[in-house]
């Protein structure tokens, strides 16, 4: 420290310093950052390599004036409208489908390269859907200004089935999630909480309907009792007994992968894990397969971690996954049946991966798309 300089001053350097960095970098809007994606999204822009300039924070007008902290500095929350979005150089949206929808192509309007996280621009053939492991390419091409993160159950395996492909060319998945009750927002994380704190102590799970008693109108957002018990639906009813849910994983799958008549059948399932999407996936391919060569993709794909030695009691859970960025992969084998397929089973986080990595990933590569020399 000089000669009659404080530690103040050199802090007030230092805010100088970075704020003069910061000027040149693009602005960041995260629109809907008081959310349970929202949440996390702070969390990751705090820990991951700081390129952007202000990070306004957006929400309903519900939560405007409300302080949330990133990137280590307190930040006061300010309701969506058009002057939120004024200046802004990307903005992620973490909002329902109907308020995306709205406003996703008025920030656009003014500029702004949005990244959506909802249903709302997915299946739009102007706006690429995009997982940077396995399509980065996709983001570049935007016609509406809008790039789309893919839902939390696609996102959770298409990074090591999309490695997978590049190697054996993918020609059928046959995939059965178990998706945590965060899949479903805090409503679902309060109800499996309450239903756990109901059934917990008692010898129930033994006759029929008697957690479905004691889990009373503590349903939350599901359709039976998700404590002591497994259900076989997410999202909503459509044509021929399908979830939404399920249907998108197909969509979604086809157009990350470019693969459009690729076959899917999904089944999609809730499990009394809080954060943390499972799949159990049997993709067939085009050629050969070997257990030892799917180990060596995996082992070596980005943003993948092979646990794989049940040996020695090695394989992903949803428990050991959570708050972690990797897809965890394990229980490969070759089909007995059928040497062209691979079984193995999947973990990732879905608030991670799953929502606000993956749109924090596409931001970055946008902002440095931006800043390009
Ligand atoms: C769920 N995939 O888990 C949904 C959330 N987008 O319910």
């Amino acid at each position: 420290m000089g000669v009659g300089r404080t530690t103040a001053d050199d802090a007030r350097a230092a805010e100088a310093r970075r704020a003069s960095a910061r000027s040149a970098r693009p602005t960041l809007a995260v629109v809907g950052a008081t959310g349970a994606v929202g949440t996390v999204l702070l969390e990751i822009l705090s820990q991951r390599a700081d390129v952007w300039g202000e990070i306004r924070l957006v929400a309903s007008a519900r939560s405007a004036g409300r302080k949330l902290t990133v990137r280590g500095e307190e930040t006061e929350v300010v309701a969506l409208g058009e002057e939120a979005l004024e200046g802004v150089d990307v903005a992620m949206f973490d909002v329902p489908d109907d308020i995306s929808a709205r406003w996703a192509p008025i920030a656009a309007a003014k500029g702004a390269v949005v990244v959506d996280n909802s249903a709302a621009f997915r299946m739009d053939p102007d706006v690429p859907l995009v997982v940077p492991e396995v399509n980065a390419h996709a983001a570049r091409v935007r016609p509406r200004g809008i790039v789309a993160n893919p839902n939390c159950t696609t996102l959770s395996m298409i990074v090591a089935v999309g490695a997978l492909h590049a190697e054996f060319g993918l020609s059928e998945l046959v995939v059965a999630s178990y998706q945590a009750v965060s899949g479903a927002g805090k409503a679902g994380v309060d109800a499996l909480r309450a239903q756990l704190t109901a059934v917990a102590g008692t010898e129930l799970g033994t006759q029929p309907g008697d957690v479905r008693r004691a889990v009373g109108d503590a349903m939350g957002p599901f359709p039976a009792p998700v404590a002591l018990n497994v259900v076989p639906w997410a999202g909503s009813l459509m044509a021929d007994g399908w979830s939404s849910e399920e249907l998108k994983v197909r969509a979604e799958a086809r157009k990350i992968l470019g693969l459009p008549d690729l076959r899917v059948s999904a089944t999609c399932v809730r499990v009394p894990v809080i954060t943390t999407h499972s799949l159990s996936v049997h993709a067939r391919f085009e050629n050969e397969v070997t257990v030892e060569r799917a180990h060596e993709i995996l082992a070596n794909a980005p943003g993948v971690v092979l646990c794989d030695s049940p040996a020695d009691g090695e394989f992903p859970t949803p428990a050991d996954a959570v708050g972690t960025d990797p897809t965890w992969v394990g229980r490969v084998r070759r089909s007995l049946d059928d040497p062209r397929a691979l079984d193995l089973f999947v973990c990732g986080d879905n608030l991670r991966k799953g929502a606000a990595l993956n749109t924090a990933q596409i931001a970055e590569s946008v902002a440095a798309e931006l800043t390009a020399p």
